[in-house]
């Protein structure tokens, strides 16, 4: 921008000559009074007049702006065109994948068999697994020649998840039973145990809460809270020796819950804790809650880690922020433990699925 100072008489002669000499793009920065001699090199007499600074846009501003701009545009076309590079590839990829297991198995399977273990493959199933899964939906074609899926995709997969994978069967167990959730810090062990604990007081199940955590700041207040709502009895127990003490005050019931603080599977002496709590409960059924969208490989040291309880099956929670519910199928079934429940999200308590085959092949065929 340029700028230039004019003396005028007044305001309304500056904006004239402004726009006069300079367009209309031209702005008024400031104005100013000054004294003018009125007959030059005479000192005397003196007039008031008006001095304005006016602001000249530079046409070259317009033109680098412009240019600015187009170069921008250029920038985003070059990334959709780099985005779309990336999407083929990927695509190219999944084509791929499903043509090394059509060399491999096309002999082998019918199309929509293969269809289907491709299905399973793209949502992180293992190779080996979706083969065993499908394979166990499908008989022998004689005039394919070749194993076809029994029924649709949705029986198939039902059916194949039901003779790979174990589900919890009787929950809440008949007579007394104390279900403890374990597993890492912020999984949704609290949450979910409020879950159940809804759904299991509305199934007419007398029911009691524990809170072993007294680690973490607000854990205590947090199931208590759930506890009020829901006018349960709630207990908190910071020794072994007061877990069963409170176990005992609340054997008049149907199921006690006991929440526990979270813990890492790679601090010994935080898991070592949890042997004098539970060793040796009878009743106990101890169940290893696992993010959905926690890593694989990771899955499968919290499961170990935490086996310093015998666990009695799995919960996987957080279903909600992830795609890939392979991952709950690979450890279920490497690990052959029963799956009790899915929590879909941080509504207590609506966002709770207990296991079942169907749902299970529901969210792989994006059915539900
Ligand atoms: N998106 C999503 N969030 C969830 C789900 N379940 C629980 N959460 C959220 O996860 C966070 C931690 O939940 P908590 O129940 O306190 O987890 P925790 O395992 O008891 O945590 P610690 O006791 O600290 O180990 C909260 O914000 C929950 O609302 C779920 O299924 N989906
Ligand atoms: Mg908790």
């Amino acid at each position: 921008m340029k700028i230039k100072k004019l003396v005028v008489d007044s305001l309304q002669e500056a904006v004239e000559e402004v726009r006069a000499l300079y367009g209309s793009d031209a702005v008024i920065l400031s104005t100013r009074i000054v004294k003018q001699r009125v007959i030059p090199f005479f000192p005397f007499p003196k007039r008031s007049k008006l001095e304005i600074t006016v602001g000249i846009p530079d046409k070259e501003d317009f033109a680098t702006e412009l240019k600015k701009e187009e170069s921008l545009y250029q920038e985003i076309s070059r990334l959709k065109e780099n985005l779309k590079e990336v999407m083929e590839l990927v695509k190219k990829q999944k084509v791929e994948r499903e043509d090394v297991i059509r060399d491999n198995l096309e002999g082998e399977y019918s199309i929509r068999a293969l269809h289907l273990m491709n299905k399973l493959i793209n949502r992180g199933v293992s190779k080996d697994v979706a083969q065993r899964v499908v394979e166990s939906a499908c008989g022998y074609d004689f005039e394919l020649k070749r194993l076809d899926l029994k029924g649709e995709n949705l029986e198939s997969l039902m059916e194949g998840f039901s003779k790979s994978l174990r589900l919890v069967e009787n929950f809440p167990e008949e007579g007394f039973s104390i279900v403890a959730l374990l597993g890492p810090t912020g999984v949704g062990k609290t949450t979910t145990i409020a879950k159940l604990s809804y759904m299991l007081k509305a199934m007419g199940k007398r029911v009691g809460l524990i809170t072993i955590d007294s680690y973490r700041v607000g854990a205590v207040e947090q199931l208590r809270t759930y506890a009020n709502i829901m006018e349960l009895p709630f207990r908190v127990a910071d020794t072994p020796y007061r877990l069963r003490e409170c176990i005992g005050e609340l054997s008049s019931l149907d199921v006690v819950m006991v929440d526990t603080g979270g813990r890492s599977q790679y601090n010994e002496v935080r898991m070592k804790e949890l042997i004098p709590f539970f060793a040796k409960l009878p009743s106990l059924k101890a169940y290893i809650t696992l993010g959905a969208n926690t890593e694989e490989r990771v899955q499968y040291e919290v499961i170990e880690g935490f086996s310093v309880v015998e666990p009695s099956g799995l919960i996987f929670t957080k279903l909600d922020e992830t795609g890939y519910f392979g991952t709950m199928v690979n450890v279920a079934y490497r690990t052959q433990l029963p799956i009790l429940c899915f929590t879909t999200g941080q509504r207590v308590p609506e966002d709770l699925v207990m296991a079942s085959y169907e749902y299970l092949a529901k969210i792989f065929l994006e059915a539900v």
